[in-house]
């Protein structure tokens, strides 16, 4: 069972190559501390693109050795986020990052029709979070990409996820799907999914986890919470991933575990042909480098 982030390293083979990681938007200090940090640990071998001038400045003002990086120009933000994805479509990459580019910007050009990393499975994030007072590591899906899902979209979003947790050794993850209340409410649009989805699982339609829902997010997280309210479920209290209604709700409990509950969290996008880093400028170095790690995992030699 893993209880740290820092445990993932342990799960990058040993003799594996680094991952080529292509930085989209280079200048940005925090993106580069966590990039050089994980090359001096030979997790990947990084591609800078970017206002090269602006990211040199800042490797020097830093004190970082970025010397032996490949660098490409770009002219702004948008031209290296799609020069980037352009990279990886042919192949140049196995890892991509978000550096100082806004998230849908990046999101768009990894979505082109022409040179995108479309797969033809929905595009969804994963943020996998160590919270002190929690027994073992959290995930959080949709948080960042899908901004209001439908029931299809929560399927999708949540096979993704649990796919992530088997290939993390987690055979059979406990997956709460989140509402306001843990009753089936006909107002509450999240606790009819919630029991649809718990439903599916039931009865195979959805494999590889055991759903439970609706359920408040005390009784997702605490056992006692659960019993104070008498519900019996296999997942509360002993959750692996929670379902998010939608990204507003996703994104306010992701910042504030990290903001109220020092949490540490690390996070990618899932679905495209490669992993995607997509930390936000307000996310710690601690968030870069253990995303980077998480990507480093699910990266496949291209
Ligand atoms: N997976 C696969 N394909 C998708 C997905 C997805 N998740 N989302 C859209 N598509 C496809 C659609 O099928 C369509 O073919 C094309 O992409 C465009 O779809 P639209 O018009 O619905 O999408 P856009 O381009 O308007 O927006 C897509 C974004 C991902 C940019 C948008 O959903 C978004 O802004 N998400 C939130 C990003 C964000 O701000 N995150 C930061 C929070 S910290």
């Amino acid at each position: 069972m893993l209880t740290k982030l820092s445990q993932l390293l342990e799960l990058i083979d040993k003799n594996h190559k680094p991952k080529r990681m292509i930085l989209a938007a280079s200048e940005d200090a925090s993106s580069l501390t966590a990039v050089v940090e994980a090359a001096k640990k030979e997790i990947i071998r990084p591609i800078l693109v970017g206002d090269l001038e602006k990211t040199r400045g800042m490797a020097d003002i830093m004190k970082l050795d970025i010397n032996d990086f490949e660098m490409i120009q770009a002219d702004n933000p948008a031209d290296a986020a799609a020069k980037a994805v352009k990279m990886i479509h042919d192949k140049e990459g196995d890892v991509l990052m978000k550096g100082k580019v806004g998230s849908s910007d990046m999101l768009r050009s990894v979505l082109n029709k022409e040179y995108g990393l479309r797969t033809g499975k929905l595009l969804s994030h994963f943020a996998y979070f160590e919270v002190e007072n929690y027994h073992k590591l959290i995930a959080l899906t949709d948080v960042a990409m899908n901004i209001a899902p439908n029931l299809t979209e929560k399927i999708a979003i949540l096979n993704n996820a649990v796919n992530v947790l088997n290939n993390l050794g987690i055979e059979k993850p406990k997956v709460a799907v989140l509402g306001a209340v843990e009753k089936v409410n006909t107002e509450m649009g999240a606790t009819l999914d919630a029991a649809l989805l718990s439903k599916m699982n039931q009865r195979d339609q959805i494999l590889n986890c055991i759903v439970d829902g609706p359920l408040a997010f005390d009784n997702a997280i605490s056992l006692e919470s659960a019993r104070h309210k008498e519900i019996k479920s296999e997942v509360a209290g002993d959750t692996d991933l929670l379902l998010m209604p939608d990204i507003e709700v996703g994104n306010v409990l992701y910042k504030s575990l990290v903001f109220f509950a020092n949490a540490k969290v690390a996070s990618i996008i899932v679905g495209a042909s490669v992993p995607i880093v997509l930390t936000s400028r307000s996310d710690s170095d601690q968030a870069k480098f253990d995303s980077i790690l998480l990507a480093a995992v699910f990266a496949a030699d291209r």
